[in-house]
């Protein structure tokens, strides 16, 4: 019997905005300008607060955080898409999704000086999962979320992201082999950003691209370039439509690059050159934005410079906000762990108040 080929599969790459803010005619998506300046307001908003992040940390206001300074144009274009009941599954460097989505300023502010509170949302249908500081993990989350909209039928779509470094996990893989299996309403984004910490991307797998993982289990995929906010808009928006009919999930690489510290305790030049950094710089996503609202005659310095004042108005407010004093209750964090009571957790919150009533710190 001849040998015989039984499947051939290819990785489709989608880029529409080039760096120097040159759109494809053809590709573009013609977004209504009110959405386009909706898109790079959110992008300045996820900057400003990275850049304001840094500094109060440096000067010992602020814990450790993971800049996100770079990425502003996965997250944000992704979020903007999604319905409200759509589920946002982070891992932890998707601070303008999660401000798209309605999580208020403060939130990251009170989460990276170490305060539970800052994962406790306003409202609980805003559906944004907390920071996943456990690799891999969400994507099981997500899948979870997505095979329980299609077993109700709400409709929801779970939309989740990951690190290159993720894909290594276990719980990548078994998050979307499950998803696969249940043609779960989910759209799974890796934010390839070069470096898991120090590791970089080559080697940290064999494979050619990071999106063709999602062809083992049965899902269409898509690399995208992810410092350009249309190619994101469109491979997200058509992976939640095939979602939302009933076609199952989809996988996206962003390909995109973390122009700062992997956290505020770590140092970047003890395994990166600076040439490396130049050049990634060169493909940013906001200048590439700007010069695109520029092309099309909708933005100019006077524009930048009113927006400039508007978001760190609105960062210099949460900051205040944040560094007013307050005080939490010292058992807060065991109110979040479950939505209803757990007898294990609710016995830890017993003893935790006991010590603090006997006046020890073994709580
Ligand atoms: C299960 C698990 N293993 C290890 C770590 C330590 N750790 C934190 S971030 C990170 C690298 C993540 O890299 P990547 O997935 O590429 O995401 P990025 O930080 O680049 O956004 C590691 C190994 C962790 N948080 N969880
Ligand atoms: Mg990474």
């Amino acid at each position: 019997m001849p040998r015989k080929q039984l499947a051939k599969f290819t990785v489709p790459f989608l880029q529409i905005l080039a760096p120097d803010g040159q759109a494809d005619v053809k590709l573009d998506p013609g977004l209504p300008d009110d959405t386009l300046l909706a898109l790079y307001r959110w992008m300045r908003l996820a900057r400003e607060l990275d850049e304001r992040m840094l500094k109060l940390q440096r000067q010992g206001r602020l814990g450790t955080f993971p800049p996100n300074t770079g990425q502003e144009a996965v997250s944000v274009p992704a979020a903007m898409v999604m319905e409200p009941g759509d589920w946002f599954v982070g891992a932890f460097r998707e601070a303008g999704g999660r401000l798209v989505r309605g999580e208020p300023l403060r939130a990251a502010l009170d989460y990276y000086n170490g305060w539970e509170e800052g994962n406790v949302l306003p409202d609980r249908d805003l559906h944004i999962m907390p920071n996943s500081v456990v690799i891999g993990c969400q994507i099981e989350h997500a899948a979870g979320l997505a095979y329980a909209s299609r077993y109700n039928k709400t409709g929801e779509v779970a939309v989740a992201f990951i690190g290159d470094g993720g894909t290594s996990e276990g719980g990548f893989h078994e998050g979307l082999n499950m998803a696969g299996v249940w043609k779960a309403p989910m759209v799974t984004i890796i934010q390839n950003n070069q470096w898991a910490i120090s590791i970089p991307r080559s080697q940290q797998t064999a494979s050619e691209t990071l999106a063709q993982k999602g062809i083992a289990y049965g899902m269409p995929v898509m690399q995208v370039d992810g410092n350009d906010p249309l190619a994101v808009w469109v491979a997200v928006t058509e992976a939640i439509t095939r979602a939302r009919k009933g076609d199952g999930p989809t996988l996206i690489e962003a390909v995109t690059y973390r122009l700062m510290m992997h956290t505020t305790a770590d140092d970047p030049t003890k395994y990166r050159t600076e040439e490396e950094e130049k050049q990634a710089w060169e493909h940013e996503p906001l200048v590439r934005t700007r010069k695109y609202l520029e092309g099309k005659g909708i933005w100019d310095q006077k524009r930048e410079d009113a927006l400039g004042a508007e978001v760190k108005a609105e960062v210099d407010a949460a900051v205040k906000d944040f560094e007013t004093p307050h005080s939490w209750d010292q058992d807060e964090p065991f109110r979040h762990v479950y939505g209803t009571p757990h007898p294990v957790i609710e016995a830890q919150h017993r003893e935790f108040l006991a010590n603090l009533e006997r006046g020890t710190d073994r709580g």
